[in-house]
């Protein structure tokens, strides 16, 4: 039984990682004007920051054409049983639904479509696993029922820097009159039933970053072997050291880096942070 896993460029799993895993990407596309970029492809996260430092108004960003999905599963489907697609949260972009809607069109292989009600690296662990799993030989119902499973103890927290841009794209769920409570501090952010939420209403960005070491170190202390990351919206260096810290306290976690490359930097500014993590 061979399984080809797909993942989307939300994911952000660097080139190298992806072919060390034979996971193949589909990008989604950020939007300068009139000029449509496919991110990882077309526009690194490095020239993404570079751009918007020069620009009044952020971009904007949109999924890919249900066509694209069509082509990579046909083209696939020559040379795999069965495909495994991941998609970032179906409560922030309509990439699942289109992923959903092509494998449909596809008769040459069986398309299950995967809903990580999350994104970025977070979304990349979950390929991994698959791709883990498909290099062992197991099929691709085994492979969603892991999927499945490894949600039970995924965890996510970020913050920005600056709200607005999450509100102005209408991807944060919460009542209006909070948002505006919010605009002032840095609130600790995850994913409630797919949709971003707000968790805790936090002044400074010290402080929430050590709520959310304090929420990891919940989970971290009890030993088991785990994998992290830590997503940075252009603060390498602030990413690397917490990664240096944590290694260090935590030797059986797994630690990646990882950032908010250009389609999730639209919507969430420069300057954002987030740590996710599981237990393996
Ligand atoms: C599209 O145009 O379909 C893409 C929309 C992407 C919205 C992104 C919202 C922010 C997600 C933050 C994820 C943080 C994960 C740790």
């Amino acid at each position: 039984m061979k399984t080809a896993i797909v993942t989307d460029s939300t994911a952000y799993l660097p080139k190298e990682l992806r072919e060390q895993h034979n996971i193949h990407m589909i990008p989604l596309n950020v939007i300068f004007g009139e000029e449509s970029y496919q991110e990882e492809v077309e526009i690194t996260a490095g020239q993404f920051y570079e751009e918007i430092k020069n620009r009044p108004d952020l971009p904007s960003t949109s999924q890919p054409a249900i066509g694209k999905f069509v082509e990579l599963f046909e083209s696939l489907a020559k040379d795999y049983d069965a495909i495994v697609s991941i998609h970032l949260s179906s409560g922030i972009s309509g990439t699942y639904q289109g992923a959903v809607a092509a494998a449909d069109m596809v008769d040459s292989a069986v398309v299950h479509v995967f809903d990580t009600e999350i994104s970025c690296m977070v979304q990349g662990f979950y390929a991994i696993e698959a791709a883990e799993m498909a290099k062992e030989g197991k099929g691709a119902d085994a492979i969603m029922a892991r999927l499945q499973d490894m949600k039970r103890t995924m965890r996510a927290y970020f913050m920005v820097d600056d709200l607005s841009n999450l509100q102005r794209g209408g991807r944060l769920s919460s009542a209006q009159a909070f948002v505006g409570s919010l605009l002032q501090v840095k609130p600790l952010l995850h994913f409630v039933d797919k949709k971003i939420v707000p968790f805790e209403k936090i002044r400074t960005r010290k402080k929430a970053v050590k709520r959310i070491l304090d929420l990891f170190d919940d989970d971290a202390k009890l030993g088991a072997p785990m994998r992290a990351v830590i997503i940075h919206g252009n603060q390498e260096s602030e990413a690397e050291e917490l990664k240096a810290e944590l290694s260090e306290k935590y030797p059986h976690v797994e630690f990646y880096v990882s950032y908010f490359g250009p389609v999730i930097g639209t919507h969430l500014g420069e300057g954002a942070l987030g740590v996710g993590w599981y237990l393996k």
